[in-house]
Formats: C-alpha cells, structure tokens, sequence
C-alpha cells in the first residue's frame, strides 16, 4: 500500500508526459522534430520540406531553426568534426543526401580568402586534399565561394564536393552542434 502510494505522483507524471522514458532520450527520438539522426549526429535536411535557398540564406534558415528550439546551436553542416575523428560518420551523412537525391550546400566558405576553406561553425579548415573534393573542384575560384555536396557525382552511393557560386539556391543540410 506504501510502496502504491509513493509511486502515485510518478505515475501522475508519467500520465502528463512529465517524465520521458529512456529510450525517447537516447534512441532514434534524441533529435529535436524534423532533424534526423545519422551516426549519432543529428540533421535537419530541407529537402524533406522541398526547401531551396541560397548559401547565405541556407546558413540563415539553420540559425532560426536553433533560435526556434530555444535557441539551440544550429548551423549548415560540416565534415570532419566528428566526435571519433574518424570518416565513418560523414561518409554516413553523405549516403543519406545521395539517398535523398538533392544538391545540398554545407557549411563552409572560401569567400574571405580563396582556396582556403573554413567551416563556418566550427572554424576548422577543409583542406584540399580531403577525397571528398570531386574531380577537378574546387575550380571556380573567386566566382565560387560556397561549397555543395553534387549527388550528380556520385561515387560509391555518396555526393562528392563542389565549389560553386553562393547565390543559386540549393537544398541543404542543417546540423545541431
Ligand atoms: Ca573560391
Ligand atoms: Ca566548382
């Protein structure tokens, strides 16, 4: 009867939605509505939604998308920044564009200083002898200062990277850092 009666307001609680189980913590539910979880990173694909913008205005979208989750950390996703180090979980993220079937733009930029390219969220470099460079890009020098991920390039079922002039409007993917 005791043990009842101290299990009431949990229970209480559990019928208000007050208290979450554990697995709509830590499984496929961690991520906030829309965004989708890919290697334990999760993302947010405009594509979904049938949404294209410029890079610019992509990078825009992903800070409102934060500033609507309480003003969550939201930026245009990055390669390279995972927490193993290790190129699985981009090769995953890039797998699922492919899937999805949309040019998408990332976040990074050589507008400041050409041929060197900054992620914008994290500040780290993309160099460019990373493999993900398609063949023969970067190649638009000062005309193109935003990067996209072509899955008309596709190589082993992953989009390749582009440089490419920021003002045309293309899907893209927002990540929670
Ligand atoms: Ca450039
Ligand atoms: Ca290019």
């Amino acid at each position: 009867m005791w043990a009842t009666m101290r299990q009431l307001p949990f229970l209480v609680a559990v019928m208000m939605g007050l208290v979450q189980c554990n697995d709509q913590v830590e499984g496929a539910g961690h991520c906030p509505d829309l965004f989708t979880d890919v290697e334990g990173t999760c993302y947010y694909f405009s594509s979904d939604m049938g949404i294209e913008a410029t890079w610019n205005d992509s990078l825009a979208a992903c800070k409102e998308l934060g500033d609507g989750l309480g003003h969550m950390n939201v930026g245009l996703a990055e390669l390279g920044t995972s927490s193993c180090g290790c190129a699985t979980p981009d090769i995953k993220l890039m797998e699922t564009v492919s899937a999805k079937g949309a040019h998408v733009w990332l976040g990074a930029s050589d507008a400041n200083h050409d041929g060197i390219w900054i992620w914008q969220e994290s500040q780290q470099q993309l160099h460019l002898e990373n493999s993900m460079w398609d063949n023969i890009e970067p190649n638009g020098g000062t005309d193109e200062n935003c990067l996209i991920a072509t899955v008309w390039s596709g190589y082993h079922n992953r989009p390749l990277l582009n440089d490419y002039p920021c003002t045309y409007t293309w899907s893209y993917v927002c990540q929670l850092f």
